[in-house]
């Protein structure tokens, strides 16, 4: 914090004022905080400040305007402490805190086999207990189901009252209760104050599967033929591996006899020899052998002897086959699956992908490579499998741009019969699916009038699901759907098809330093396709903006029909609505996307009663275990970890849809205070009630999706979306016929034809809204260069 020193009467805060960074603490003086009211049509005294105060800290966490204004009295002495200074300390705090719980977890010898991700997820579940001098921990010959690990302090573990062993700091006790129920075998009693972490094993399951399961998969991850399993096909094929013991000295394998089972230690140690008996190598817990077996018959390349009692895991080729097929029909299938999610692909039949899988040939490349080399003429495809690559062009230091997985190059000189255009370079290491000549002629004919559109007029066009080439200037406008700061919402057609037309402004745009939002969202939307999510069809710029093309969606936002019924949903109807948007997030779950801004604003209601989510401005890819700490959001919709700022993930969807459904039945969110401090800290407390007519299922929902901490939160755990889905309220609820959108919807919106749009409420001073006026002048200096 730094001092400030202001004399009698300087206004130090003041109401309204926006991009606030600054918290005050008071230490000698007076202050006194003054609201300004249109009704009042003056300022009125409502607080007065003392040494010791502190103020403005909403500051801390986000450009909030002030809310009043706070003017020193007299001379005054204040620390000011800047929203970077803090946001930099406090995550250096929560790391250190982080990386104290992960250290912790590596100790226990049960959870060292864990991936880093889901040992970051534990350490993150871990719940703090404390304990006073002499009080029990554990007691000998009770069945207990929580493991604990010592933060801070000493326990003695004691037998029949006698003490066998002292335990301190960063050592555990209790790991078994993980695996089963067990008695305890000691108890252990605190020695002074203490602090541990614990975890019972029914959350431990909840949030990564039962850890025998867990422990097998993680093996079967590490193994290389295996690495392209999908997490649920190596889940499967670890749920079903049987297992076997192994006498010291007993031989499992010999070489030159037909194999069908693949071995994964549990415990013990293996050798590996040959025929000579020269040992080729020492096995032991967590490693694996015989895994060629699972690809195909054929003879074991050597001998396995068990150097000491030893336990393995089994996995036999026809289960294995069974159930997932061969390995070769896998790679095919996982292929097929990466091709989907290839934009200009996503328009051929399943069929033709089919053919395409077999006809890709994959390629690996290390970073620094060249794939393609500008001025050489060019015979292959790519689209880019795992890993980077940069574009660049004329001997130019940095890349154009950069690809990543499902983007796709060298399309041009195929298409126009010429030289590469640019060179394209690793800049990590990377696997790509490349297709010559002949394949491309073949299998992509169907795609390559899309992908000329693409090439001729990049700056016209740049993305475009839908098929045929449309320009700007043939859509015809109809109507206002929307207006915001960005810009506005249009109803336009096209050859009678009637499309959203979202026009946000590169003033604004660049302003309110949003380029990387817009791209986001762009290229976030192109790729996905799920009923219940909004569809981008094409993208568009001219000289002052860029328009993103959607289906239309004529039944209005959620939030307008919410405000119009003026009384809260029935269960039953809140129900139909939550389906739409747990379908939703179970698709972008499944794609490592969080979304991010859940709002009765941001859900469209279709035509035929479903909703759609819209505004993928804060969505955002996030591998597994992954967390970001940018604030985005909706007050009311913040979870905890969001308002505090310690990292958040795919579990603050959840929070939100928590949140979402409360509001549906009762009208209004759970944390709702006109002081926004208050309503923060209401949330980070959990602190909320249901009214009564809330049914007790319902209840019971809301509050395992307002769970304070994330990994305990339904439908951020282990099974995802699928808990919410299974859960009491859902009871009864025809999932499947929900999903092919067979079901009644609880209401259907009146839409007299698809250029209605009465639907859409427009603020009376549209007209006059700066954002319906003409687009400020801004000459793009290329941050939109790629949109
Ligand atoms: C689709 N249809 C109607 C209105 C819309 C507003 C924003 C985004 C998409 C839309």
């Amino acid at each position: 914090m730094t001092p400030l020193s202001v004399s009698a009467s300087t206004t130090i805060i003041k109401q309204g004022e926006v991009d606030a960074t600054k918290f005050y603490v008071l230490e000698s003086g007076k202050c006194e905080v003054y609201l300004f009211n249109e009704s009042w049509a003056e300022e009125r005294l409502v607080h007065t400040y003392h040494p010791g105060s502190g103020f403005g800290e909403l500051a801390l966490l986000y450009s909030a305007p002030r809310a009043a204004t706070v003017k020193a009295v007299m001379a005054c002495k204040l620390w000011v402490m800047e929203r970077s200074v803090y946001s930099a300390v406090k995550h250096n705090f929560d790391q250190q805190m982080i990386q104290q719980r992960q250290q912790l977890v590596e100790k226990v010898p049960l959870l060292q086999m864990l991936s880093e991700d889901h040992k970051a997820i534990l350490a993150e579940a871990l719940e703090m207990v404390d304990f006073q001098h002499d009080q029990r921990i554990l007691n000998e010959q009770e069945v207990g189901d929580k493991f604990f690990i010592i933060r801070e302090g000493n326990v003695n573990v004691t037998k029949q009252g006698n003490v066998i062993d002292k335990l301190g700091p960063g050592d555990y006790f209790g790991e078994r209760a993980l695996i089963q129920d067990d008695k305890r075998a000691a108890s252990v009693v605190a020695q002074g104050y203490v602090v541990c972490y614990t975890l019972s094993r029914q959350n431990f399951n909840n949030i990564l599967g039962p850890i025998e399961v867990l422990w097998r998969y993680e093996v079967l991850k590490k193994v290389p033929i295996l690495f392209n399993l999908s997490d649920r096909q190596a889940w499967s094929l670890a749920q079903q591996m049987q297992p076997a013991h192994f006498k010291a000295n007993e031989v499992v394998l010999r070489k030159g006899d037909e194999g069908d089972t693949f071995y994964v230690i549990e415990d013990g140690l293996f050798s590996i020899f040959d025929e000579n008996k020269c040992e080729l190598a020492r096995v032991g817990k967590g490693s694996c052998f015989g895994e060629l077996a699972l690809l195909r018959r054929d003879v074991r390349a050597a001998n396995v002897v068990a150097i000491a009692d030893s336990k393995c895991l089994l996995l036999h080729r026809d289960v294995f086959n069974s159930m997932l097929g061969s390995l070769g029909q896998i790679q095919h299938v996982w292929r097929f699956e990466a091709l989907r999610r290839v934009p200009i692909l996503a328009q051929l039949t399943p069929g033709q992908r089919s053919s395409l899988c077999s006809a890709f040939k994959q390629e690996s490349f290390k970073a620094g490579k060249r794939i393609v080399k500008q001025g050489e003429q060019g015979d292959r495809f790519y689209i880019v499998e795992s890993g980077i690559v940069g574009v660049f062009k004329d001997g130019c230091e940095n890349p154009l741009v950069k690809l990543g997985p499902t983007s796709y190059f060298g399309e041009l000189s195929l298409l126009r019969n010429d030289k590469r255009a640019a060179s394209v370079i690793c800049l990590t290491n990377v696997t790509v699916l490349s297709l010559n000549r002949a394949g491309f002629d073949e299998l992509l004919g169907p795609l390559q009038q899309i992908m000329q559109t693409q090439a001729s007029s990049y700056d016209a066009v740049t993305s475009n699901k839908l098929g045929t080439q449309v320009k700007l200037e043939d859509l015809k406008k109809h109507g206002v759907l929307g207006t915001g700061g960005f810009g506005r919402v249009l109803l336009v057609s096209h050859c009678g098809k009637f499309y959203a037309l979202k026009c946000m402004s590169k003033a604004y745009v660049k302003e309110s330093n949003l380029q990387d939002h817009v791209k986001r969202e762009r290229d976030i939307m192109l790729e996905l396709q799920c009923p219940f999510i909004v569809n981008l069809l094409a993208t568009f710029k001219d000289t002052y903006t860029v328009y993103m093309l959607m289906e239309s969606i004529m039944g209005g936002e959620l939030f307008t029909y919410l405000q119009k019924r003026r009384k809260p949903l029935s269960e039953n109807h809140a129900r139909f609505y939550a389906a739409c948007v747990i379908g939703a997030f179970e698709y972008l779950q499944e794609r490592h996307l969080v979304y991010r801004d859940l709002k009765p604003e941001n859900l469209l209601i279709n035509v035929d009663g479903y909703l759609k989510v819209t505004d993928f401005g804060f969505a955002k890819k996030m591998p597994t275990g992954g967390k970001t700490y940018t604030l985005c959001g909706t007050p009311e919709y913040l979870a905890p970890e969001l308002v505090t700022q310690t990292g958040h993930n795919h579990a603050a969807d959840w929070w939100a849809v928590g949140v979402l459904i409360y509001e549906l039945v009762t009208g209004r969110p759970p944390f709702y205070d006109d002081d926004r401090v208050k309503m923060f800290k209401k949330i980070c407390d959990v602190k909320f009630s249901f009214p009564q007519h809330v049914s007790e299922e319902l209840r019971d929902l809301i509050k395992r999706l307002l769970m304070k901490k994330p990994a305990m939160r339904l439908g951020a755990q282990k099974n995802g979306a699928s808990d919410v889905k299974a859960h009491a309220w859902f009871k009864g609820f025809n999932w499947p016929a929900f999903e092919r959108q067979e079901l009644q919807p609880p209401y259907l919106p009146k839409v007299a034809g698809p250029g209605d749009a009465s639907n859409f409420v427009i603020p009376a001073d549209a007209n006059t809204h700066p954002a319906m006026q003409q687009p400020k002048r801004y000459v793009s200096t290329g941050v939109f260069k790629d949109f």
